[in-house]
């Protein structure tokens, strides 16, 4: 149903702004941070921090916030990049946000979406992202290998989200920088963060390892470092606060 509704929206997003047009934009050129030396720098906190006003499975989280007063929160909380919905239908994102965080923020960016098409790949380039995510469960691996091929070729991170063993050892491909291992199934919306711990040991050392969703104490973070994650995607636990960036520095400290 995700993958029908986006490539209807991406055929109609290649008739209003051409190839060209998003290679002329302002970020296309940019280079993109490191993903791996923002997620390592040991001044920082390994924390992915999301901004994201809904999600299917909660309805509205937070709409009452700016998309730059939360994202410079969590850049000055020690947050290592930053996650941007930019899916409309189901989170209420739009791409104004990620150009809104790429103009205020000087971390990695994440584009957070369903990304189908190697056009989506140019898009998020255009909009100033640092990191694409590919979602295993909706993706061949020669999709996959695609468009992880084209975001390398573009200096973009790839982030590969899996939630179970066959997903990973189907989808891993070296043009992949980190594995992120998501504690929700995407399927029922059910969040054990045992996912995480049960992976851990079958993604190979040299991939970062991100754990994604359902993180909502620093006692799991502890945890999940002992289990080797250098990464951790965090966004309700954040945006149900009335001031996410400051929820975040109150996390952290
Ligand atoms: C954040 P949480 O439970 O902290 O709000 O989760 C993030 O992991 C989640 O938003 C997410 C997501 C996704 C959203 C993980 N993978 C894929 C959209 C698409």
């Amino acid at each position: 149903k995700i993958v029908i509704r986006k490539k209807e929206e991406v055929a109609l997003a290649k008739q209003q702004v051409s190839i060209a047009q998003l290679e002329a934009a302002e970020y296309f050129n940019r280079q993109p941070y490191s993903f791996r030396e923002f997620l390592l720098d040991p001044e920082r906190t390994g924390i992915i921090a999301e901004f994201k006003r809904r999600s299917p499975s909660k309805g509205i989280i937070n709409d009452k916030v700016t998309v730059g007063e939360v994202t410079t929160g969590y850049a000055a909380a020690g947050a290592s990049a930053i996650s941007v919905l930019t899916d409309t239908d189901f989170f209420m994102g739009q791409p104004a946000d990620l150009l809104a965080a790429r103009r205020v923020n000087n971390i990695p960016l994440l584009r957070k979406d369903f990304m189908i098409d190697e056009y989506q790949v140019l898009e998020a380039k255009a909009w100033g992202a640092d990191i694409i995510l590919l979602i295993a469960a909706i993706l061949t691996p020669a999709e996959i290998q695609t468009l992880a091929s084209l975001a390398k070729s573009l200096g973009l991170n790839v982030l590969l989200e899996v939630h179970n063993l066959e997903e990973l050892q189907r989808s891993i491909n070296p043009n992949v920088d980190a594995i992120g291992v998501n504690n929700r199934n995407l399927a029922d919306f059910t969040v054990s963060v045992e996912t995480s711990f049960q992976l851990a040991q079958h993604i190979p050392a040299e991939f970062m390892k991100v754990s994604e969703s359902a993180i909502s104490d620093t006692e799991t973070i502890k945890r999940l470092k002992t289990a080797g994650f250098n990464g951790f995607l965090i966004g309700e636990n954040f945006m149900r606060q009335e001031e996410p960036g400051a929820a975040m520095q109150e996390f952290v400290k």
